[in-house]
Parts: C-alpha cells; structure tokens; sequence
C-alpha cells in the first residue's frame, strides 16, 4: 500500500510536469503563432503598398495617349502648326514614338533620354522634375495626353535647329 502510494505520487509528480511541458509548449506555440500573425499582417501591409504604388503607376501611364496620323494631323491643325509643316512633324512623330505620348526613350550614348511624342531630349530641351533647358519645360510633361506643350517645343527645336535636329527626320522627306 505503501509502495502503490509513492508510486501514486511519483505519477501524480509525473501528470503535473507533463502538463507544465504542455503548457511550455503551447506559450512557445502561441508565441510562433503571433509571430506569424505579425508577419503575416507586415506581409499584407507590404502588398497593400506595393498595390497603391503600381496603381499609381498605371495611373501615370494612363495619361499617356496613343495618336494616330488622322488625329494628330488634326491636333497639329489646331494648335497652329503651318500646313507645309504638319506632314513632316507627323512622320517624325510615327518614326521617333510611333505616335504613343508615353514613351521615354532608352538612353543615348550621352546618357541623356528623350521623352514623348516628338522624343525630345532631358540635356537640352527639357529637365527632369522641374521646368527647364531649351524650352522650359519639365520632361515629364512631354509624356501626357496634353500636346500642346510638346508642340510648342517641337516648333521652337524646327525654329533653332531646323527639322535635322531629329534623325529620323531622313524618313520623312
Ligand atoms: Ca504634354
């Protein structure tokens, strides 16, 4: 009887450190698990962010307007553009953007990088973030769907430099 007790207590003993491993177990457990939820909520933060930041992009880039030679023609019309000058400007425009107001050129052997319809370029006749260079003009307003700007500019680059200021100007004449 004696015996059968102690072994009773040793059992007892037993139970109770088991079920203080357990309880251990489960705070390491409970513990990893609000790590994970941590985790989980930063990763979802993340995503939301990256989300925000790629819609304002698409938004950026929705801005942008695709021409086509009747349309542009048009435009040219509108804004003043002398007759004789309006084909040319059109095939200039259809070689150097193919007509897409969006586009930013890949960089030139100078580093320098030419923007929008009329691909004009950041070293002389815009600045990047800010209005500046040759026709005052921020380089990101030449990649809108306002080309009012652009043409404005492409008509002073004809008037300093002539329509050889573009190479693809050889396409067009
Ligand atoms: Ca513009």
């Amino acid at each position: 009887m004696a015996i059968d007790q102690k072994e009773e207590n040793r059992e007892t003993k037993d139970n109770t450190e088991g079920k203080h491993e357990h309880s251990n177990a489960s705070k390491r457990l409970s513990i990893e698990d609000a790590q994970d939820r941590r985790l989980w909520r930063l990763f979802t933060k993340m995503k939301s962010i990256f989300c925000i930041i790629a819609g304002l992009a698409a938004i950026s880039y929705t801005n942008a307007r695709i021409y086509d030679a009747e349309s542009l023609t048009s435009d040219l019309r509108n804004f003043g553009v002398p007759e004789d000058q309006i084909p040319t400007f059109v095939c200039i425009a259809q070689h150097e953007s193919s007509f897409n107001t969006g586009i930013v050129g890949n960089p030139n052997s100078d580093n320098s990088q030419d923007y929008g319809l009329f691909q004009i370029n950041n070293h002389f006749w815009c600045q990047n973030g800010s209005p500046g260079n040759g026709c005052n003009i921020s380089c990101e307003d030449l990649l809108n769907d306002d080309i009012s700007d652009d043409v404005a500019c492409a008509r002073q680059i004809l008037q300093q430099q002539g329509f050889g200021a573009w190479t693809t100007y050889q396409y067009c004449h």
